[in-house]
């Protein structure tokens, strides 16, 4: 069954694809499976990150950059485009579903695009997960160009738009944005800022103090300094300087790209080997419940915690193999 659904997914079918990010959202055994099957596929996509506060018209910024790139065709061809929406209900959030709203407009019977949501996973881990086994999905599909929408407000969300080829820091005038920007991190990793709702007092202003912050930051000759651009996301102004400043981006450093994806096989390798070995221990006698315990432990201080791990680590692991 799934070795027909890789088949599927490779070949582009948007139903297959569909499923098998369902697969991957519900934590399904057979998503591991697939993941196997298609993984030497990936690797030709490039990933665009885009974060910042509930509202600040990503969704709407979004939707302009897939009608923008649609437009445009490299070497005769147009380039396709998925867009994974993360989270776009989120209690925090005033705005509309991306999804939804996406369907309703123009892309809607373009088979260059497609466009999902990803609803946030339980535990903690899950969401990252899920969004990049998500993304490997698509990007054996192949499609040249994947958006991922998150909102900026958790260490999930950093994790996700850090593990992007290019991150999109959006912000919007008014009251402690920008602080509250500089609070949850987002500074440090974005690599083109947006000042978007333009059109709204203090974006201006806005956008200085984003560039006075950048001028504190002593950037190396040659090496990339994330521009500020501003857009009205609801009139297109300023998009297609945006898809230019992406293009750039992506042209301009190989070397940061190939750092990105070794830093993407890491953070992926450390997240499973962590989660596999405790699916190990559970298959190894240990008792529901002697997790927490033993963490319970080490916080009364019974226990100190290099022995509670150690504990655990001799279930799995021999002894002798153990430093
Ligand atoms: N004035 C103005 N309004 C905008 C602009 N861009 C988006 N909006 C409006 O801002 C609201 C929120 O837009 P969304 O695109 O849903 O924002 P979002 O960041 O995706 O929101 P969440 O995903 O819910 O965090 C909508 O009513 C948009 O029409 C802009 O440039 N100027
Ligand atoms: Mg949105």
């Amino acid at each position: 069954m799934n070795s027909s659904l890789a088949d599927r997914i490779l070949a582009g079918d948007p139903r297959a694809i569909a499923r098998a990010i369902s697969l991957v959202e519900s934590e399904d055994a057979a998503a591991v499976e697939l993941i196997r099957a298609i993984y030497a596929h990936t690797g030709q996509s490039y990933i665009i990150g885009i974060t910042g506060p509930p509202g600040a018209g990503k969704s709407t910024l979004v939707e302009r950059l897939i009608a923008t790139i649609r437009s445009q065709s490299v070497q005769g061809r147009r380039l396709s485009v998925a867009v994974i929406a993360v989270d776009p209900t989120s209690p925090f959030s005033g705005g509309a579903i991306l999804g939804d709203r996406l369907r309703m407009l123009t892309h809607s019977g373009d088979k260059g695009v497609f466009i999902r949501s990803m609803a946030t996973r339980g535990h903690l881990g899950g969401l990252a997960r899920a969004t990049s086994d998500a993304t490997l999905i698509l990007d054996a599909a192949g499609f040249d160009i994947i958006i991922i929408e998150t909102v900026g407000v958790g260490q999930d969300e950093v994790e996700i738009v850090r593990t992007a080829d290019a991150c999109i820091v959006t912000l919007v005038p008014g009251a402690g944005d920008d602080i509250q920007a500089l609070k949850a991190g987002i500074m440090e990793i974005a690599d083109l800022f947006v000042v978007n709702k333009a059109d709204r007092d203090g974006a201006e202003r806005l956008a200085l103090t984003l560039e006075s912050n950048l001028s504190l930051h002593s950037f190396k000759p040659g090496q990339w300094r994330p521009p500020v651009l501003n857009t009205v996301a609801t009139t297109n102004t300023g998009v297609t300087e945006l898809v230019d400043a992406i293009w750039r981006f992506r042209d301009q450093d190989k070397t940061l790209q190939s750092r990105r994806q070794r830093m993407r096989g890491e953070s992926r390798l450390r997240d499973l080997v962590s989660q596999r070995f405790m699916k190990r221990l559970e298959r190894n006698g240990l008792k529901p419940g002697e997790f927490d315990d033993l963490v319970e432990r080490i916080a009364a201080r019974s226990i100190d915690p290099y022995s509670a791990a150690d504990q655990l680590l001799d279930r799995v692991i021999p002894v002798a193999a153990k430093t």
